[in-house]
């Protein structure tokens, strides 16, 4: 590198770091370090493939909702994560990354996907544990990603977070109606929420001693909290809607410590967490297996759009020339005219 190479980076390195510190947003066109490129591009893929993933625990429910209108409700909520996925894909591309590559690093089980989606869904409960407990903790963690330092994230992250309000209520109603149910019901609910509680703590991510990307993140204001800081807002927010549903949370050791300033939690098991991360979580390979074939079986929907656009294009391409060449119509001039 010459020394003006040198200066002319420096000078887009003071410009990067006073739009960070005046909490302005970096875009797709501004100079950004490398660092935190790939930073972007890591943390958005993953939540991206988490969305897409996300999509096969309750998909398995569709067909056997208990009512019509809870499957409509169930159908639009998966379709809502789907679109998530898309937004997210879309916004990892502004930095330079192809669709392509990332599905190829999800489907080979090189990327990572939330560990919360690797949990089986036995029963109906489930839908409703995971509206409250996984789409809750979503919330948490991504409100203060709505004000990510990089643009198309932040952005995407509004209408995301919306949506995920949404299927928080929606989860909450289904569990609300099963604690007014049968004893059977209760109980339903109840195991529900025993299976799902501790995975849903486990998503905001690891202890902060132990969170290596926190601090540099925290620094790009990419992320505005540590992940002790979200879990334990998650907890604060749960514990009076646990009360209301009626439901346990399932440690014994959960109380709110005054001296501290926090709630006191039983042992999350980080242990689990590191299998999970490993992919020898219960459904890991199921889950990758899923989406291998489901991405093999769309191989002729993404070759019939390539050819349709390719058809637009060649037609674009074709009225817009000057000096048209009518034997290249796709159909002889006297065949239309007859
Ligand atoms: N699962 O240094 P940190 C949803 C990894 S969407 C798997 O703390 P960071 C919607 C982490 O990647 C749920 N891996 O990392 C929905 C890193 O590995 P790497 C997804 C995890 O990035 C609802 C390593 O551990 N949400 O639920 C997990 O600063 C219902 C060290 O960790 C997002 O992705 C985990 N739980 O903080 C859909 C939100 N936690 O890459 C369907 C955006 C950590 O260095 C149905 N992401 N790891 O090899 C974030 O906020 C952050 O990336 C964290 C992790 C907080 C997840």
């Amino acid at each position: 590198m010459t020394t003006a190479d040198t200066a002319l980076r420096d000078e887009r390195q003071d410009e990067f770091d006073a739009l960070i510190a005046a909490d302005q947003r970096i875009e797709p066109r501004d100079w950004m370090p490398e660092a935190y490129r790939r930073t972007l591009i890591r943390q958005i893929s993953q939540h991206a493939h988490s969305e897409i993933i996300g999509m096969q625990p309750e998909g398995s429910w569709i067909t056997r909702a208990p009512s019509l209108k809870r499957k409509a409700i169930l159908m639009a909520k998966v379709q809502d994560e789907a679109g998530h996925g898309l937004y997210l894909y879309s916004a990892a591309q502004t930095l330079g990354i192809t669709r392509d590559e990332m599905t190829a690093q999800l489907i080979d089980g090189r990327a990572k996907y939330s560990s919360i989606f690797t949990y089986p869904t036995p029963t109906w409960a489930d839908m409703g544990a995971i509206g409250w407990l996984v789409d809750g903790a979503a919330i948490c963690n991504q409100v203060p990603l709505c004000r990510a330092s990089y643009g198309p994230y932040g952005r995407a992250m509004v209408r995301i977070c919306k949506e995920e309000s949404f299927h928080q209520r929606q989860g909450f109603e289904i569990l609300l109606t099963l604690m007014r149910g049968t004893d059977a019901q209760r109980e339903m609910a109840q195991d529900a929420v025993d299976r799902w509680y501790w995975p849903s703590l486990q998503m905001f991510g690891p202890p902060d001693e132990a969170s290596p990307n926190s601090a540099q993140s925290m620094a790009w204001k990419i992320k505005r909290f540590s992940n002790d800081e979200l879990r334990q807002r998650f907890i604060g927010m749960l514990v009076p809607q646990a009360e209301v549903l009626g439901v346990r949370l399932p440690d014994p050791e959960l109380r709110w410590d005054d001296a501290a300033g926090r709630w006191h939690t039983g042992e999350i098991d980080w242990d689990a967490f590191a299998e999970v991360l490993a992919g020898r979580g219960p459904l890991n390979a199921e889950r990758l297996r899923h989406r291998r074939e489901a991405h093999e079986d769309g191989a002729w929907v993404r070759e019939a759009a390539a050819a349709y656009a390719a058809k637009k294009r060649a037609e674009q391409t074709a009225t817009t020339t000057p000096e048209h060449d009518p034997a290249s119509d796709p159909l002889p001039r006297e065949a239309v005219a007859s």
